[in-house]
């Protein structure tokens, strides 16, 4: 089994944290974004978008990050982590679901025009950062109010849908997005920092490390790029 990645993206942490929960023996191999291997002809046979993570298992060519952890659970009885029984099952898959079109899309813009532009030596574009902002405060609140009453997202236990929604959040705040209006929702990242599994998925510090020198520059100027 191959799983295609870069290293530091969110969509490829939450895959690889549930490689590392299972155990599951990948060759893991690092596509480079600086050569453009991601729009190479062979890594698009493999997935026609250009983006990671994908996953190869024998004739199955696998795209999506929240189906390669679904595949990769269901392909190794994690009944924990993604649930057989129908409505806990739905609830983890509902969450994901709003992940990728709610709350980790607005996330998503404001880190990619603070965080990854720059990093690439692109232009940010701030307006399109705060609008994103915007969108994506209610969905915080949501998600607040929901952990109020759980340690995790679809229950008592760590599912898919915690590593759905927490790939981002690691570098949230050096996207200048504040989490400090939202205590249970720290307690809960605080709660998946304790777990090897999601640790051993973190961005490597190197990477960490360009990301605060280039949020410390950008405040040091006094500027919002
Ligand atoms: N919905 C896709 C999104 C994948 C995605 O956007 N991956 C980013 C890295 S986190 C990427 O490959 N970006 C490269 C590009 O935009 O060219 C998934 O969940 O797998």
């Amino acid at each position: 089994m191959k799983l295609y990645i870069v290293p530091g993206s969110p969509n490829c942490r939450k895959v690889q944290a549930v490689v590392h929960e299972l155990s599951v023996p990948v060759e893991t191999i690092l596509v480079d974004f600086a050569t453009g291997a991601h729009k190479s002809r062979d890594y698009l046979a493999i997935n026609p978008n250009g983006l990671v993570p994908s996953l190869v298992d024998g004739d199955l060519r696998l795209w999506e990050s929240n189906a390669i952890m679904q595949y990769l659970a269901d392909a190794h009885g994690a009944t924990s982590l993604f649930p057989r029984e129908p409505r806990r099952r739905i609830d983890v898959v509902r969450w994901q679901c709003w992940e990728l079109s709610h709350f980790g899309r607005a996330l998503g813009v404001v880190l990619f025009e603070r965080l990854f532009k720059p990093l690439m030596g692109e232009q940010p574009d701030e307006a399109v950062a705060l609008r994103a902002l915007e969108q994506f405060q209610p969905y915080a609140a949501l998600l607040e109010a929901h952990l109020k009453t759980r340690a995790f997202v679809a229950g008592d236990e760590v599912t898919l849908a915690d590593y759905s929604l927490g790939c981002q959040l690691p570098v949230a705040a050096l996207g200048r997005v504040d989490l400090a209006p939202f205590p249970n929702l720290r307690a809960w990242l605080a709660r998946l920092d304790e777990r090897a599994a999601w640790r051993a998925a973190a961005m490597p510090a190197a990477m960490a490390q360009a990301l605060e020198q280039a949020a410390a520059h950008r405040s040091e100027r006094g500027g919002s790029r």
